[in-house]
């Protein structure tokens, strides 16, 4: 099968990372050029399997060299370049440029000086206080890469992938796996199912009865580096990432009850587990059966099994043993929110944001295309460095937007404004006023004590001005940890008020947590499921949205974007009315 442009965007990725760690830089412009590339290849509609370099070098942002090593890894399957980066960088090197305080430029002093190669050096260098040597670090410094690597929970060979890295690697392989004759149906399960935040390994599972197809294509797909197990149902690979994938084949009759197993979680399994033999039935992997005559009384379909085990049916993303299968069994489940609930986006940007990358007309066709009633602009405020926009660019683009009357879609405008370190706002508030909404957000000085942080998100909640919060911790999963603040006032400040906070979608944030939103719902607080799109191709974060939503039990009638757009509308009204 062709090299999909994931796949390609994928390795150019990899590039990047490797590049910056040989250039010592983020900047180089070797690293620019790829990144560029990226940006122009994520646009692009076009499969590059099919183009000539010539045409690659057409793509805005790809160069010369860039289109000759995407050539010549559709013909050889590798870059010669990629390779020896690789061997000079293996993964558990490079795992340590995530950390923040490490940049390139102290990574390779590490490497030369202290011969530092993994995390578990690492680890032993601060403990015998040795980083503090190093030219350009201190002994604070040494102390905050120490709190990093604590508070991104990175443990050695127990690494975990973000969701983000780790499901459009699922998502192309499940894609590869269905595309073949033999395969019925395919699906990603495990952790990643259940929607965590961060995967130990991807699990996939196929209905198919040609199981040594499966696996033979399945080894020799481009982004695999190296088979760990190659067995005649089942195998398991690592990708070029570094993440383990594995994959199972099953029978169509057995699909549901391998579905059930490998989604989890463990905990779920056994409590599944007692329940059957409580009934006088045997759950495994291949099938629910009667434990004394063997009989299957269900196994094709995981809701044919609940059924059985007189259980209502748990989306995968409550499969924790956190209550759900109490609460299945007394017919008290939450009926959680889904896609098709969702009428509206109310986070949304265009290129008028410094970085939007699609124009206010592509951006409109495609919440079109998605069939959403309503969306409302959501550009950068003037605070924002480089991306903000000034009032009269505000004004300007609330008249254009005036004029557009797409069929079936109502545009409404609004801005995503900065939350200031002292929770201060952008403009003034007869301006914010003037917005039909707004979503605030922190994109600044995220290292406060949780007291003023606490201190910080309610004074924009307390703002007449500001309808949502936006991702309220600021985290970026395994990356940036978020602000520290006390849940429970932040939540009855909002609640009182009557300010929404946001789930948002992209998949690096997931934000609100999951925390968050369980003690929102409990509070009766209002929430507003956004994707943050800055280009077409974002309007899929609403069903990641929407899971996480229901990873907190949230039902469509917490969630404000599940109404038609007059009840945003008085939403937005009735706070207005009550502080001014
Ligand atoms: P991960 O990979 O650490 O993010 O988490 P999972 O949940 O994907 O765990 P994994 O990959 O070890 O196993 C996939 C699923 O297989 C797991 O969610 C439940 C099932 N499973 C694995 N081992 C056991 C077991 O010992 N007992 C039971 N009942 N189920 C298991
Ligand atoms: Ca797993
Ligand atoms: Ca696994
Ligand atoms: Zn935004």
């Amino acid at each position: 099968m062709a090299v999909s442009n994931q796949q390609i965007i994928a390795i150019l990725r990899e590039l990047v990372a490797l590049t910056i760690l040989e250039e010592e830089s983020a900047q180089a412009f070797r690293v620019r050029a790829l990144e560029n590339a990226i940006v122009g290849i994520e646009s692009e509609t076009r499969h590059l399997a099919e183009l000539d370099e010539k045409e690659m070098v057409g793509i805005k942002g790809v160069g010369t060299s860039t289109a000759s090593k995407i050539r010549e890894f559709l013909d050889t399957g590798s870059i010669k370049k990629l390779d020896a980066l690789r061997a000079a960088y293996p993964p558990d090197f490079v795992a340590l440029s995530r950390i923040p305080g490490v940049g390139p430029k102290t990574l390779k002093r590490m490497r030369s000086d202290l011969n530092i190669e993994n995390l578990d050096d690492l680890k032993a260098a601060i403990d015998g206080e040795k980083l503090r040597g190093l030219p350009g670090l201190g002994a604070k410094s040494e102390a905050k890469i120490a709190q990093s690597i604590e508070r991104l929970g990175l443990h050695g060979k127990d690494r975990r992938t973000p969701i983000a890295e780790a499901m459009p690697i699922a998502l192309d392989m499940v894609a590869e796996l269905r595309g073949l004759k033999t395969v019925e149906d395919v699906q990603y399960c495990g952790s990643l199912r259940r929607f965590s935040e961060t995967i130990g390994d991807v699990d996939i599972i196929v209905s198919s009865n040609d199981a040594s197809a499966v696996m033979e294509h399945f080894v020799g797909l481009p982004s695999v580096a190296d088979v760990i197990a190659h067995g005649e149902t089942k195998s398991s690979i690592i990708t070029t990432t570094g993440l383990q994938v594995d994959v199972r084949v099953v029978t169509p009759d057995e699909y549901g009850a391998a579905m059930v197993y490998f989604t989890g979680s463990k905990a779920h399994n056994i409590k599944l587990r007692q329940i059957a033999l409580s009934r006088g039935l045997l759950l495994n992997e291949y099938s629910l059966s009667d434990s004394e005559t063997g009989k299957v009384k269900a196994s094709k379909t995981e809701a044919s099994i609940y059924k059985a085990l007189g259980l209502a049916y748990i989306p995968p993303t409550m499969r924790e043993d956190s209550g759900e299968i109490e609460a299945a069994a007394d017919g008290s489940i939450p009926q959680v929110v889904q896609l098709d609930d969702i009428k509206g986006d109310l986070h949304f940007h265009s290129d008028w944001s410094g970085d939007g990358r699609s124009s206010i007309e592509d951006m409109i066709g495609a919440a079109r295309d998605r069939g959403l009633d309503y969306i409302s602009f959501t550009d950068h405020a003037i605070d924002l460095a480089i991306n903000g926009l000034t009032k009269d660019q505000m004004l300007e683009q609330r008249g254009l937007l005036k004029r557009k009357r797409p069929r079936g879609l109502t545009i409404l405008h609004g801005t995503e404004l900065n939350i200031g370190r002292d929770g201060s706002l952008d403009y003034d508030l007869d301006f914010r006023l003037g917005f039909d909404w707004t979503v605030a957000s922190v994109h600044s000085s995220f290292d406060l004590d949780p007291e003023v942080q606490t201190a910080r998100l309610i004074k924009a909640i307390s703002d007449p001005g500001v309808a949502a919060i936006g991702h309220l911790s600021g985290r970026m999963i395994g990356r940036r940890p978020g602000i520290q603040f006390e849940m429970e006032p932040v939540l009855e400040a909002a609640l009182v008020t009557g300010t929404a906070i946001e789930i948002n979608g992209a998949l690096p944030r997931l934000d609100a947590t999951v925390d968050v939103i369980r003690k929102g719902r409990e509070m009766g607080v209002t929430f507003v499921i956004s994707t943050d799109s800055h280009h077409v191709s974002n309007l899929r974060r609403m069903s990641y949205g929407v899971q996480q939503a229901q990873r907190g039990w949230l039902e469509p009638e917490q969630i404000l974007n599940t109404n038609p757009l007059d009840v945003v509308k008085k939403f937005v009204k009735a706070k207005r009315d009550l502080l001014t």
